[in-house]
C-alpha cells in the first residue's frame, strides 16, 4: 500500500513538471538564448538539437510576422519545379520588392533563379537565396575587461522602440542571472526617466536616473559607479531620440559614449534600434546615426506592425550591420535573438 502511494505521488509530481515546463515554454516560445562571444559548452550542442521548443518557436514567428508571411503566399502558391516562366519571375520579383527586400537582392535573386532554376520548387529556392544573404555574425557580447561593468547604449530617433527594447532586454538578462542596472540617459523629457523607472520595477533591474533637462553623460557616469559599487553585471544605457538631423543630438551621443566607454565602464555594444514600420526611411535614419556612434548591432523592432519584413535584409546589406535582435510586440517576452533559419522559415515554410 505504502509503496503504491509513493509510485502515485512520484507520478503526480512527475505530470506536475512537465504541465509546468509546457506552460512557461508557451508563454515565451521565442525566447532563445542570446549568442555570447564565449565557449559554449558540449553538452547545449545536444540539448539544442532535441529541442522540442523549435516548432513552437516557428509558430510563434509565424504569427507575429503574419503580414510579411502573407506577402509571400503568391510565392509559396508557385508549385513548379524547375524552370520559371516569365509570369512566375515577374511574381517573384514582384514580392520581393513588396517585401522590402530591395532591389539589389531582388536582382540576385531573380538572376540566380534565371540562371539555375528551382530544382526543389520557387519557394525553397527564394528561402535559400534569402538565407545566403543573412551570413553576419550576430552573436552579443556580455562581458566587458577585468574590473569593467560592460555597457550596452542604446541610440536611435523617436518612437523607435529604444526604452521598451531596453525594458525586454532587462528581462532576458535578469532571466540569465545577470544584475542590471538601467541608466535613463534619455533626460529630454521626464516621462523618458518614469518609463525606464517602470521597466527597472516590472523586471527587477536597478535604475538610476535625473531630473529632465539634467545632463545624460552624469546620468550615466553615475549608473555606472552605482553598478561598480554593487558589483552589477552590466548596464543599459538609455538615450534620448531627438530628430537625426539636429547636430546636437549626435554630439550628445559622442559624449555620452565616451562617458560610458571610461573606467569603470566600458562600451560593448551600442545597439542602433530601428523601426520596421518605416521601410527604407529606416535606412536613411541609419545611416546618419552610423557616422557619430560606433553601432555593433541593429534591433529592428515592431516586425509585427509591417507586411514588410524583407526590410531586415535591406538593412544588413546597405548597411553591413548585423540584425541582433527583432521586436515582435509590446510585451517583455516579445524581443527575439534574431536567427536567419527561423526569420526566413516564417516566411516561405509550407
Ligand atoms: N508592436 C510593437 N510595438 C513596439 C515594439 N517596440 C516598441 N513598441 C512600441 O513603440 C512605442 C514607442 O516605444 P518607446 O520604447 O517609447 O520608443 P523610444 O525609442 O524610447 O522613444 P523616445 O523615448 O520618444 O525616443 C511604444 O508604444 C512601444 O510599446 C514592437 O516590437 N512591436
Ligand atoms: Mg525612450
Amino acid at each position: 500500500m505504502i509503496v503504491a502511494l509513493i509510485i502515485l505521488a512520484v507520478v503526480v509530481l512527475v505530470g506536475a513538471a512537465v504541465v509546468v515546463r509546457r506552460r512557461r515554454r508557451r508563454r515565451s516560445p521565442a525566447m532563445l538564448a542570446p549568442v555570447v562571444r564565449e565557449a559554449m559548452p558540449d553538452v547545449l550542442v545536444s540539448e539544442v538539437a532535441e529541442r522540442p521548443v523549435l516548432a513552437n518557436e516557428t509558430l510563434f514567428l509565424e504569427e507575429r510576422l503574419g503580414a510579411s508571411r502573407s506577402i509571400f503566399d503568391r510565392v509559396r502558391a508557385i508549385s513548379s519545379v524547375g524552370s520559371l516562366s516569365q509570369d512566375q519571375l515577374d511574381t517573384v520579383e514582384e514580392v520581393l520588392l513588396r517585401s522590402d527586400v530591395g532591389a539589389t537582392t531582388t536582382t540576385a535573386i531573380l538572376d540566380e533563379l534565371r540562371e539555375n532554376g528551382a530544382p526543389d520548387g520557387v519557394a525553397a529556392a527564394v528561402r535559400e537565396a534569402l538565407l545566403a544573404s543573412l551570413t553576419a555574425d550576430r552573436s552579443v557580447v556580455t562581458t566587458a575587461a577585468p574590473g569593467r561593468v560592460p555597457v550596452w547604449l542604446f541610440v536611435g530617433v523617436n518612437g523607435v522602440g529604444k526604452t521598451t527594447t531596453i525594458g525586454k532586454l532587462a528581462q532576458r538578462h535578469v532571466d540569465e542571472g545577470r544584475s542590471v542596472v538601467l541608466a535613463a540617459g534619455d533626460t529630454f523629457r521626464a516621462a523618458a526617466s518614469e518609463q525606464l523607472q517602470e521597466w527597472a520595477q516590472r523586471t527587477g533591474a536597478d535604475v538610476v536616473r535625473a531630473a529632465e533637462g539634467a545632463d545624460p553623460g552624469s546620468v550615466v557616469h553615475d549608473a555606472l559607479g552605482r553598478a561598480a559599487a554593487r558589483g552589477a553585471d552590466i548596464v543599459l544605457a538609455d538615450t534620448a531620440g531627438r530628430r537625426a538631423n539636429s547636430t546636437n543630438l549626435l554630439d550628445e551621443l559622442s559624449k555620452i559614449r565616451r562617458v560610458a566607454d571610461r573606467d569603470p565602464g566600458q562600451v560593448v555594444e551600442t545597439f542602433m534600434v530601428l523601426d520596421a514600420t518605416t521601410g527604407q526611411n529606416a535606412l536613411s535614419q541609419a545611416r546618419e546615426f552610423l557616422a557619430a556612434a560606433s553601432v555593433t548591432g541593429i534591433v529592428l523592432t515592431k516586425l509585427d506592425g509591417t507586411a514588410r519584413g524583407g526590410i531586415v535584409v535591406a538593412i544588413e546589406r546597405e548597411l553591413a550591420i548585423p540584425v541582433k535582435f527583432v521586436g515582435v510586440g509590446e510585451g517583455v517576452a516579445d524581443l527575439i535573438v534574431f536567427e536567419p533559419k527561423a526569420f526566413v522559415d516564417s516566411l516561405l515554410d509550407a
